[in-house]
């Protein structure tokens, strides 16, 4: 008897194939269901992270039965921001909704109205509906509050968005900014890494904090915080004077070699300028450059901890060019340049039914042509002044912004300017909490999905709903369906169940409906080196260490180190606050869970003892972390974990008035209001840990 079968028999539960989507990993789930209830969840032993689970993926059933959950639609009764609303019908709610979108669309056209959503492949529908038939330019993600610098500085450096990781075929792994053992992304790329340290491969960390990735790494590196650009510049050096790179490789493969070595020499990027920097000492950064050069399987890769910074993104491209020195991108063990699915739009709409914008989008008329995805954090700016055009119109579909960004004041003052905001989620939440309609989504396990897998190859993964909706609320897809036939667009969306829908988007896939539900996913070939078919996906074709489409953009086409002296003028604010993830929640999602509560109930601040004692503080305390643009009260921890004039903490809690959240509310600190608006300045990525703080006695 199979292992699902036999937890069948043992729950008397039956098996739903399906998707965990707590985070934007999106991992796939065997669901056991009794009785319309889930009863245990774990990884589909059959895919890639071979049943393993994180502890928010354990957890994530609660979320079906969360007494806090959003039941109906709700519409603002009282003053903007007031917090007072009502049920309302949906279909009262749509109605409403319907209306004021084509009186926006009449008065300032339809570019007035911006979609913003977090992680979610059922976007499609909205963008069927909104950019396609309404005729709005702006459907974004969040990818500016995430990993926007990565993301822009992979498609300079390889013309690629999301270079994935082969962790397990990596003899070298370092990671600078990444904490892949608590800020767990897709956990086939954990499982890798664990396979690659048991395999004896050196892991080295890069962090101004000792994480848990670094107590497991042979070598911890607590580089002064914002300076990695000046390491990876460093060693990018050491590896071409010293002709540690790869020669062939580079003469056909590698663009502006030459001009990037000039650069380096001519602005005097060696590791003696970068150990006054870093405070990496000189000798550690040419053995490591070394070191790297000589493992043909070596990887170096990024997370936030770069792009948390206004340099992140010059310095995110010059942890891509070590790579390409090697010659080892796209092969065994290091990037590999992900191959998406033939997955089909699953509403289609002819080209010539579909209303073309007469503006360029936000990101553009804003002044980041390059950006990924729309500097949100300016968008409240934006919408106060008129400026680059009127946006009259928002909805958040799984992203909270006003507990995320940077700026919550902002996004509440823009907010309350807009003639029409709506937020579809599964709570109430803050941001949800300013918007004039609230429309509630069915959760992760009570909806379909039809995704491209992030692993190494193609893959398309299904999620299957297990149970049924929480109370009134509906997956994203029919709740496009249903606004579309009140605006006049209904026919282009007549599926009656999502099955319909799942067979258009599978059109050219090579696999049936029916055997993704067997099976939850289909993996296609990983073809390593894939390049030498296709090329590049960069305007040359080959690795770009000079960028033509940086250049032809008005930018400077090499990558420089961003100084911190420049960036930083701090003041009687001394502490860097630096932020990062908790292992055990997932942003701003699951502070309302009792089981992840239990594990860690409040966020924290971490402070070495050192400073701890300079200012009379003691551990377990209450301090008060002050910034120019205001003040919390945050529990103390002091810890050699950090360094010196470094206050670390873990993003996610402080909830003021989270009302759907009973649990989460007034958990921890909300540190956000203290960061102010810093926004990377090609890339227009968040940079959360320009912040500086002091710190006094509560
Ligand atoms: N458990 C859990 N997992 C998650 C998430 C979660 O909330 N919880 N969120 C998911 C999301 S949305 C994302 S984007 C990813 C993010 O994944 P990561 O980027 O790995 O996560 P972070 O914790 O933001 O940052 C990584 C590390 O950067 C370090 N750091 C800070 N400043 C510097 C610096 O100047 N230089 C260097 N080298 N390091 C620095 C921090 O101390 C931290 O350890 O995680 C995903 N996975
Ligand atoms: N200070 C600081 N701020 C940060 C970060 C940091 O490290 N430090 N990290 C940044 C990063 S990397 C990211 S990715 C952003 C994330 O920020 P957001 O884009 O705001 O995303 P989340 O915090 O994951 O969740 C936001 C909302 O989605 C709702 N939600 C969850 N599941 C569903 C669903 O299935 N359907 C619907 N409709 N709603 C759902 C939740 O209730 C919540 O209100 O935050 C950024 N903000
Ligand atoms: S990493 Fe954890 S929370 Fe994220 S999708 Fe996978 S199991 Fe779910
Ligand atoms: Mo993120």
């Amino acid at each position: 008897m199979s292992s699902r079968d036999e937890i069948c028999q043992l729950k008397g539960a039956k098996l739903v194939l399906s998707i965990c989507h707590l985070c934007p990993w999106q991992c796939l789930t065997e669901v056991y269901v009794r009785d319309s209830q889930i009863v245990y969840v774990r990884g589909n032993e059959e895919g890639p992270n071979r049943s393993s689970r994180c502890v928010k993926g354990e957890a994530s059933a609660y979320f079906t039965r969360d007494p806090d959950r959003l039941r109906h639609p709700m519409v603002r009764t009282g003053r903007k921001g007031e917090g007072k609303f009502e049920r309302i019908s949906w279909d009262e709610a749509l109605a409403t909704i319907a209306a004021k979108l084509m009186e926006i669309k009449e008065k300032y056209g339809p570019e007035a109205l911006a979609f913003m959503w977090h992680l979610d492949s059922n976007v499609m529908f909205p963008y069927a509906l909104f950019a396609q038939l309404y005729g709005t330019p702006n459907c974004y993600g969040h990818n500016a509050a995430c990993l926007q610098d990565r993301t822009l500085a992979a498609q300079t450096v390889f013309g690629h968005l999301n270079p994935v990781r082969d962790y397990e075929n990596s003899r070298f792994v370092m990671l600078l900014g990444a904490n892949p053992f608590e800020a767990n992304q897709s956990l086939f790329e954990t499982a890798g890494l664990i396979v690659a340290l048991e395999r004896g491969a050196k892991i080295v960390v890069v962090d101004p904090v000792y994480s848990q990735t670094a107590m497991k790494a042979d070598e911890w590196l607590p580089i002064r915080p914002g300076t990695d650009g000046a390491l990876a510049l460093a060693m990018t050096r050491v590896i071409l004077d010293e002709g540690l790179y790869d020669a062939e490789f580079a003469a056909n493969w590698i663009l502006g070699l030459e001009p990037y070595w000039e650069h380096l020499r001519e602005n005097g990027y060696d590791p003696k300028w970068a150990a006054g920097i870093t405070e990496i000492p000189e000798e550690t950064i040419v053995r490591l450059a070394r070191e790297f050069a000589a493992v043909k399987s070596a990887v170096a890769d990024v997370g936030k901890g770069l792009g948390n910074y206004l340099g992140g993104l010059d310095a995110s491209r010059v942890v891509f060019i070590l790579n390409a020195l090697t010659g080892s991108v796209g092969g065994p063990g290091n990037l590999i340049l992900k191959e998406w699915a033939p997955l089909a739009l699953p509403v289609q709409i002819p080209e010539d039914q579909q209303t073309m914008a007469e503006r360029p989008p936000l990101h553009t008329a804003m002044g980041f042509p390059l950006a990924p995805d729309l500097p949100s954090a300016l968008l409240p700016r934006a919408i106060l002044a008129g400026e680059p055009y009127p946006i009259k119109a928002l909805f958040f579909h799984s992203t909270n912004p006003v507990m995320s960004e940077m700026s919550k004041a902002d996004f509440t003052a823009a907010l309350r300017e807009l003639e029409l905001s709506v937020a579809i989620d599964l709570y109430m939440s803050e941001t949800a909490m300013e918007c004039d309609l609230v429309l509630p989504e069915a959760s992760q396990y009570e909806r379909a999905e039809i995704r491209q897998g992030l692993w190494l190859g193609p893959q398309i993964i299904l999620g299957q709903p297990a149970v049924p909706p929480v109370g009134e609320s509906k997956p994203l897809y029919d709740i496009v369906r249903d606004l579309a036939r009140h605006m006049g667009y209904g026919a282009w969306f007549s599926w009656d169940s999502w099955e319909d829908w799942a067979r258009v988007a599978l059109a050219d896939a090579p696999v049936s409906l029916e055997e993704l539900r067997e099976n939850g996913f289909w993996s296609g070939e990983v073809r390593y080196r894939n390049y030498e078919e296709t090329g590049f996906g960069t305007l040359s074709g080959k690795i770009e260490l000079f960028s033509s489409i940086l250049e032809e953009n008005g930018y400077n086409p090499l990558p420089c180190y961003i100084s911190r002296d420049q960036t930083a003028d701090a003041g009687p604010y001394t502490f860097q606050l630096v932020n990062s993830k908790l292992a055990s929640h997932c942003n701003v999602s699951t502070q309302n869970n009792p089981y992840l509560v239990e594990m860690v109930s409040e966020n924290w601040a971490e402070v070495n003892p050192a400073d701890a004692k300079e200012h009379g503080l003691k551990d377990r305390d209450y301090a008060v972390l002050e910034s120019p643009l205001g003040e919390v009260r945050i529990r103390l921890r002091l810890t050699e974990r950090v360094s010196p004039g470094v206050v670390a903490v873990r993003h996610g809690h402080g909830f003021g008035r989270w009302a759907g959240g009973r649990i989460a509310r007034g958990r921890g600190a909300h540190i956000n209001p203290l960061i102010g608006v810093h926004v990377g300045p090609v890339s227009g990525a968040n940079a959360y840990n320009e912040g500086r703080v002091r710190l006094r006695k509560a």
